[in-house]
């Protein structure tokens, strides 16, 4: 009698078992399927701008540089499309190249930063082209810049005024 008892209670044990298989097959199916979930924490995470800094232009000159690290710790990639400053009539992404022993400079319209990657603005390289300053600048004082992420968002960073590279 107990064998059969057994025998009849061996499936119905399987079926709690079933259950809880059925039960992890959704839950992988949520986390497969669950790209809101992982969009959501990726807008939590933010590039970075770091150690910014605007170089004071030389006599009057009517544009000055923003330098700094962009920092992306994110495990998704960011692109910055636009930058802009409630101290400048027109803030671009610049990049100073030189070109048969001429430096130029050439507007970037994005500029990508990989996941956990940074990009670095230095003098002679990528800079932000601060135009049309609406107040004076003044070693010391700290411009606001904002930069645009593809997609929306944007970054703030501050940006201490000096008078030559640190
Ligand atoms: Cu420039």
């Amino acid at each position: 009698m107990d064998t059969i008892t057994s025998r009849f209670a061996a499936p119905v044990r399987a079926l709690p078992a079933l259950g809880t298989g059925l039960l992890c097959a959704a839950l992988l199916a949520a986390l497969l399927l669950g790209i809101s979930v992982s969009s959501a924490e990726a807008k939590e995470c933010m590039p970075k701008i770091r150690e910014g800094w605007v170089r004071m232009p030389p006599g009057k000159m009517p544009m000055a540089a923003g330098f700094g690290r962009i920092v992306n710790p994110c495990p998704m990639p960011a692109t910055i499309v636009g930058a802009s400053s409630p101290s400048f009539g027109s803030v671009e992404l610049h990049e100073t190249r030189t070109v048969d022993g001429v430096s130029r400079m050439r507007h970037m319209p994005e500029l990508r930063l990989a996941p956990d990657g940074a990009a670095m603005l230095k003098p002679g390289g990528m800079h932000l082209m601060l135009m049309q300053p609406r107040v004076p600048l003044q070693p010391g004082s700290r411009i606001v810049i904002e930069l645009e992420l593809k997609g929306g968002g944007t970054l703030l960073g501050e940006f201490e005024v000096r008078k030559t590279t640190p």
